[in-house]
């Protein structure tokens, strides 16, 4: 056995571990040469039948061509872990000069920010806030509020209708006005202090989102309306004057804000007055702006709320919130609020 063939041994393993591209033909190739069946291996054994001076000097030439078989199959493989990690390294790459990603504060809605406005006086004034469905009864939505059967407003060119029909056959639809909240408010209050020897007083406001066949630059779909209803045994009209206004004054803070109420009709109010306001400086002053419909409520509302109206009197009225709103910020058109535009909606931090 000529010590040029273990060198030739120890090339072909060195070339094998170049020629591995992964760790796991490494260990294919490792096997090749010190395997159970591999080249080194096999010299080994084949030693037995040497003399014992023979297998000394052999022995020690096998060896020296092991280690240097191992050592090139470490350095493959630190070679091989070294690239695995740089390709790891580049994939994972973070540049940790670049500047962080700010999270922008987000901001509430302007006519959110109204609604939240309009319930803060009126709770200062004492007035509870009522909540309820958004799809109502025919009943609720118009019968209850003393709409003849074929008002114009029940049609299907102003209201929306869904295709679900109770088991009382009345059609649903979307509700036109908040109206309904105060019907359902009233029944609940009267349940709630039923037995007492007097009712305490309804004074309660109902804002939310309202649905009409409707769209352009200030009408919208779906929109919002907060209405507010003062019930008791002696509820005037001076009444509903004193806090509109006071409401109006509070709401634009303008102490000179001056109001006046317009006669009107509305099935549900009897006297009804539309209500305007005009700004006394501004670039809207000397201009009267409609801003709300009122009126005492009519009795037979009064009563289809469960009441006697013989006993109980008192006003109503209504409010457009995404008016007021563009009243305020002076936004000329009501689309604006609902095209969930950022650019517009983030000026109302
Ligand atoms: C009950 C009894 C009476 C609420 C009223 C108006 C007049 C009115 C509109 C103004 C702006 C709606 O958003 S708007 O277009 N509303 O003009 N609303 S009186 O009267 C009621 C409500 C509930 C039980």
């Amino acid at each position: 056995m000529q010590t040029n063939e273990l060198e030739s041994i120890v090339d072909s393993a060195r070339q094998a571990f170049a020629r591995a591209a992964a760790p796991a033909d490494l260990e294919n190739a490792k096997a090749l040469f010190l395997g159970k069946s591999g080249r080194i291996t096999e010299l080994m054994k084949g030693m037995a039948a040497l003399s014992v001076d023979e297998k000394k000097s052999r022995g020690a030439a096998i060896n020296l061509a092991k280690q240097a078989i191992e050592a090139a199959l470490n350095g493959r493989r630190q070679a091989l872990a070294d690239r695995e990690l740089d390709a790891q390294l580049k994939a994972e790459a973070l540049d940790v000069s670049l500047p962080g990603r700010l999270r922008e504060p987000g901001s509430v809605h302007p006519v959110s920010l109204t609604l939240e406005r309009i319930e803060r006086i009126f709770a200062s004034m004492g007035f509870d806030v009522a909540d309820g469905p958004e799809i109502e009864s025919d009943w609720h939505s118009f019968t209850s509020l003393n709409n003849p059967p074929n008002h114009p407003a029940r049609s299907m060119q102003d209201t929306f209708y869904v295709d679900i029909n109770g088991d009382d056959g009345i059609p649903y639809n979307l509700r036109p006005h908040t109206s309904p909240m105060q019907v359902r408010y009233a029944h609940q209050h009267i349940k709630k202090h039923a037995g007492k020897p007097t009712m305490p007083e309804i004074r309660v406001i109902a804002p939310g989102r309202t649905y009409r066949v409707d769209s352009d630059a200030t009408h919208s779909p779906m929109f919002h309306q907060c209405e507010g209803l003062w019930l008791g045994e002696n509820v005037s009209f001076k009444d509903l004057k004193v806090v509109f206004t006071d409401f109006c004054r509070t709401f634009f803070e303008s102490d000179d804000l001056a109001l006046r109420f317009r006669p009107s009709f509305f099935p549900f109010t009897e006297p009804s007055a539309e209500i305007d306001i005009q700004f006394q400086t501004g670039p809207l002053a000397g201009r009267w702006l409609e801003v709300a419909g009122s009126g005492q409520v009519h009795p037979t509302v009064v009563g289809n709320m469960g009441l006697d109206p013989e006993r109980y009197i008192g006003f109503a009225f209504g409010m457009g919130p995404d008016r007021l709103t563009m009243l305020r910020y002076g936004v000329n058109d009501l689309r604006l609020f609902f095209d969930g535009d950022i650019r517009f909606l983030s000026q109302f931090r």
